[in-house]
């Protein structure tokens, strides 16, 4: 006979989830510890959201009365194309190719919730993908999903870091599983590939230094500075991913939806920054790249021309 543990586990894997892993609904510590620090340093620029709601950020038990388990998934995302590398195109983050999770793993994750309550009607939960008051990373580490990489993203042994986290806080106890070891051993190759120096240490992000954020979260104008060093990106940033070691283990994803938008591979630079508003909502419908505007993704294509004729 399954346990309720084993049933939920199974079904996850059905539904598409390429690992699922369960902790304890314990506070966190030594991560609050760490976010404190880190929002003290400013490293949030502009993310002022992110120095909200520390007690829920840290303590599941204050979104979720009760918690007793965090029910972590992970959905792969890696498709088999690669950055262009003609100069005059802008480079999209892998992520952001095709249909935006959010909407995707929020869906399939309800359908889970939903199974649960189904076989355990007395549960009560609340689940999360990326937007609410949880540290995604934290609570798929503490699961044994896999560790926190030098340049912070979660690594899985059997797809690399290329996975979307999500989770679902329950009221249940469930059987738990536990960390795994960090893998990043003397490896440093995130910390000298990335352009702009924004992982200043082993596992701590700047990300004001950071093109992802510049490009994505950043409103407003981009340092002078930083240009010359955007290395094409337009739209997020995968080079401290590119170069793990840990992604030679990349896999195909089997999500149809993932799959490379044609027009969001290689965009001419110049076609972005002229780009009209009719233009960006027809053809970014249902993409994560929604969230920099149109005048967000202008602004980054002209950074990057702007930088290219700096080092000219
Ligand atoms: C804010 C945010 C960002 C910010 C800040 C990134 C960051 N490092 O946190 C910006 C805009 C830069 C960003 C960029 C990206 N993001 Co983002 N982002 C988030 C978000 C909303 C919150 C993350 C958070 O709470 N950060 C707080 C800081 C303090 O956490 P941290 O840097 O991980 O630090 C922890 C540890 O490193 C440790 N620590 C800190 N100092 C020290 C020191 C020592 C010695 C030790 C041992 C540990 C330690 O403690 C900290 C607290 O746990 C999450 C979704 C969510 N709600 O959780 C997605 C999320 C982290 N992002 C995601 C993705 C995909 C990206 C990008 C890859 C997108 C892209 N291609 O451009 C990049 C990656 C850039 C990078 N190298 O991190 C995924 C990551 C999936 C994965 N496999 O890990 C998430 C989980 C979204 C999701 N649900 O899938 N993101
Ligand atoms: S996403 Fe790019 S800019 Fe940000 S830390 Fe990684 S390599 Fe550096
Ligand atoms: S590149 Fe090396 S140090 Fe960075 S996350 Fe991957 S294994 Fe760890």
């Amino acid at each position: 006979m399954e346990t309720l543990t084993q049933r939920i586990k199974s079904h996850a894997l059905e539904l598409g989830f390429a690992k699922i892993g369960i902790a304890r609904a314990d506070a966190l510590t030594d991560e609050a510890k760490h976010l404190r620090e880190w929002l003290g340093r400013g490293y949030q620029g502009t993310m002022e959201w992110m120095e909200r709601n520390f007690e829920k950020r840290t303590d599941p038990c204050n979104i979720v009365p009760n918690a007793k388990s965090v029910l972590c998934v992970a959905m792969n995302y890696y498709t088999d194309t690669q950055h262009p590398v003609d100069p005059s195109v802008g480079r999209i983050s892998r992520y952001a190719w095709g249909d935006d999770y959010h909407i995707i793993v929020t869906n399939r994750l309800n359908e889970l919730f939903e199974y649960v309550k189904e076989i355990a009607p007395n549960v009560n939960g609340k689940l999360y993908v990326d937007t609410g008051p949880i540290i995604d990373k934290a609570w798929a580490a503490r699961a044994g999903i896999g560790w926190q990489g030098k340049h912070t993203n979660v690594i899985t042994k059997e797809y690399g870091s290329w996975v979307f986290l999500g989770e679902i806080i329950l009221d249940a106890e469930l059987e738990y599983d536990e960390p795994i070891a960090d893998f990043c051993g003397s490896c440093t190759a995130c910390l000298d590939a990335c352009p702009t120096g924004a992982i200043i240490e082993p596992y701590v992000l700047d990300s004001t230094k950071c093109i992802s954020y510049l490009t994505i979260e950043h409103r407003g104008e981009i340092d002078d500075k930083l240009k010359p060093h955007f290395e094409n990106w337009v739209y997020g940033c995968d080079i401290c991913q590119d170069v793990c070691p840990w992604n030679k283990f990349q896999q195909m994803t089997n999500e149809e939806t993932f799959q490379p938008r044609e027009l969001n591979i290689a965009p001419k630079l110049s076609e972005l920054v002229e780009i009209t508003q009719e233009e960006f909502t027809e053809r970014f419908r249902k993409s994560p790249i929604k969230r920099t505007k149109r005048e967000g993704l202008a602004r980054n294509a002209k950074a990057v021309l702007a930088g290219q004729e700096a080092t000219a």
